[in-house]
């Protein structure tokens, strides 16, 4: 099916510089052999940021101007059958990708490859950050701020699944727990094996959902391997794991109707390690996303 790559130069999610370079980088890299259509959407320039970690609305509103943009971009390749192909950016991105999709497609699951579950609100943040906020927003628990310009359904808690969390703040603890979303651990994909893991998580966000949205943050993978990411968090799978999960997402691929792969850092990168995986990842989703359609009659 036709490919939509779309460069989301956002790093207003966060009290550190760089993810917005993420995609500056990484589109680069694809020029090589993505002859898809694709587009870059870069945050104002000219806008003073907050980074105040006592500041918890911060960049609200620019986040809402950035987000606004991206999804009614998103939306209409969406819409036109096209699969789209987000690359942040820092993680509050995907409020506009996740719910571009739920829009277009009604009824959808996700799952969210992440070292956090990004399931704060703007009372139990801590650090302020709104790239810790995003699944709360698309799953319509709290965190209506982050979605006025959004007049479908929010995806249901029940078909949302967060794979590889590690980090979870207390009171982020309870809204996980309210919300009512599955969350897998780093610890169970090393008791389960993260194919068994992943395996689960399709059948939960595809459970009666006509698609699933996928969000990949980089920060999954241990960052020995992987250290260009903005929040880095110790204890992450390897990249051969990582591959796995692109292999179990490309085994599913009937099912999924668009990919988001978030919080490339180039500036915390050592060695080009993790731009080389991002690449490997998103090179194979991209080739799997055009062959898609080709062998099967499914619609989605
Ligand atoms: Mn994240």
């Amino acid at each position: 099916m036709k490919t939509y790559v779309i460069g989301a130069g956002s790093d207003l999610g966060v009290h550190i510089d760089g993810a917005h370079l993420g995609p500056v980088q990484l589109m680069n890299d694809l020029k090589g052999f993505y002859k898809g259509e694709s587009t870059s959407l870069m945050q104002d320039e000219n806008i003073i940021k907050s980074r105040n970690l006592s500041d918890r609305r911060k960049n609200e509103y620019e986040i809402d101007k950035f987000n606004t943009k991206l999804y009614k971009m998103i939306l209409e390749k969406a819409k036109d059958n096209y699969f789209p192909i987000t690359i942040g950016g820092d993680h509050s991105v995907a409020v506009a990708s996740a719910l571009a999709s739920a829009k277009a497609h009604e009824n959808i699951g996700i799952i969210w490859f992440d070292a956090h579950t990004d399931y704060n609100t703007f009372d139990t943040t801590v650090s302020g950050n709104i790239h810790g906020l995003p699944l709360a927003a698309i799953t319509g628990y709290k965190n209506h701020e982050l979605r006025y310009f959004y007049d479908g359904n929010t995806i249901q808690p029940s078909k949302a699944v967060v794979v590889g969390a590690r980090s979870i703040d207390d009171w982020e603890k309870d809204n996980v727990k309210y919300s009512g979303i599955t969350v897998f651990t780093t610890e169970d994909i090393k008791q389960k094996g993260v194919e068994a893991v992943v395996e689960e998580a399709f059948k939960i966000a595809g459970e009666k959902t006509k698609g699933i949205h996928i969000s990949f943050d980089l920060d999954l993978i241990d960052p020995e391997i992987a250290p260009g990411v903005s929040v880095p968090e110790f204890d992450g799978i390897t990249e051969e794991e990582a591959m796995k999960i692109n292999e179990e997402i490309m085994k599913h691929l009937d099912q999924v109707v668009s990919y988001d792969l978030v919080e490339f850092n180039p500036l915390r990168d050592i060695g080009r390690k993790t731009e080389q995986i991002a690449i490997n990842l998103l090179a194979q989703i991209i080739k799997a996303a055009e062959n898609k359609g080709k062998f099967t009659n499914k619609k989605y």
